[in-house]
């Protein structure tokens, strides 16, 4: 009785653990609930994979079952030899033949979706974003639109966006779970992918190769909206002017502060090419800091002062004259005051 007690409280326990455990993954950074092309693929490939799997787990389970019951040593008969066989043609023709075409009910449809997923031909008629991996953020760049933006990549949803991927330093790997698969981000070599987001939503990114102290910081989110938002958004980025005034007087202060800081040496707003650190034209619109960071004044006060308590090894660390917590401040209410656009990632959530 005690016994089965104990055993009833361990399935109990386990069923909470793994209940508790998989609440901890993030919406829509999971390859389970695909929404997106590759990740469509990705998906059913599991799955087939999964049930040939299952079917030779099934197989082999009964056959040994069979062997091990019909087979088994029995009483009276404990010096008896069954009759030897070996070389049985239809047998090994059998287990030859099985697990061909196993694989090939796996080899021919992966081998194809890799085709299909590499195949960026059509390119020409649709969105180019140059992706540039950085330790430890990314940047996009619209060809042909005058947008750069970092962090934040807004898509039109149903749609393919090709994108154009190299790193400025070391090898990062581009990584959108629940819209498609991974792909290396080389410095010497332009690698190619297109995307597509079958819903509206915001989507997690995540750097998947191992690139510094703060890679795992290195998060990137895209942005999927219907195609009037998205139109919108390209007009408010497009139509941004770098330097406009804010309304208030302290940002207007923060603005003065932010250009006699040296930060624009590396930050530009507006379509400007540099890109030492990241676009800031629609900061003021984004959810995250620094990739990972809750968005508010008081962190962005502490990464102006010190970058390096929040992301360790980030390139804007002593890079720039110290400056005060009233300046800081200040500096802060002009960046969150960016807002380029109507379009934010709330929009993205109808
Ligand atoms: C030497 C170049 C450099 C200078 C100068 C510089 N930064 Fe940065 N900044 C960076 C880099 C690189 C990052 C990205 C860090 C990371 O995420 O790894 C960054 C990140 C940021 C971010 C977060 C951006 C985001 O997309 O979430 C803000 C805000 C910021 N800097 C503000 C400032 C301000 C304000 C100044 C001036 C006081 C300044 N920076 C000066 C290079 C610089
Ligand atoms: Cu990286």
């Amino acid at each position: 009785m005690k016994g089965w007690m104990g055993k009833i409280r361990a399935v109990f326990l386990l069923g909470l653990t793994a209940l508790v455990l998989s609440a901890c993954g993030k919406e829509n950074l999971t390859a389970l609930d695909p929404k997106g092309y590759g990740a469509q693929k990705s998906f059913d490939l599991i799955i087939l994979s999964t049930v040939v799997m299952l079917f030779v787990l099934a197989a082999v389970m009964v056959v040994y079952t069979i062997v091990l019951i019909k087979y088994r040593k029995k009483k009276g008969q404990e010096d008896y030899i069954p009759k030897q066989v070996e070389g049985n043609k239809t047998l090994e023709t059998i287990w030859t033949i099985i697990p061909i075409i196993l694989l090939l009910i796996i080899a021919v449809p992966t081998v194809t979706a890799t085709f299909d997923l590499a195949d960026t031909s059509g390119s020409d008629d649709h969105i180019n974003i140059q992706v540039t991996g950085n330790q430890y953020w990314w940047h996009f760049n619209y060809e042909g639109q005058e947008i750069q933006t970092s962090q934040d990549m807004y898509i039109p949803v149903g749609e393919k966006v090709y994108l154009n991927m190299k790193s400025a330093d070391v090898t990062h790997s581009f990584w959108l779970p629940t819209v498609t698969g991974k792909m290396d981000v080389n410095p010497d070599n332009e690698n190619t992918m297109y995307i597509e987001a079958y819903e509206e939503g915001v989507y997690w990114g995540k750097c998947a190769e191992f690139c510094g102290p703060a890679h795992s910081l290195m998060d990137f989110k895209v942005i999927a909206v219907s195609q009037d938002e998205f139109d919108q958004w390209v007009e408010g980025m497009q139509n941004v002017d770098p330097d406009a005034e804010p309304d208030s007087a302290v940002a207007q202060d923060g603005k003065a502060l932010f250009q006699e800081n040296n930060c624009m040496a590396c930050h530009a707003i507006g379509s400007s090419p540099v890109q030492v650190g990241p676009n800031l034209t629609d900061f003021g619109n984004r959810s995250k800091l620094a990739g990972t960071e809750e968005m508010n004044k008081e962190n962005l006060v502490q990464w102006i002062m010190d970058p390096e308590s929040m992301k360790p090894g980030n390139k804007m660390t002593g890079n720039y004259p110290e400056v005060s917590k009233d300046e800081a401040g200040k500096i802060a209410e002009y960046l969150l005051q960016l807002k380029p656009s109507e379009i934010t990632p709330e929009s993205a959530k109808d």
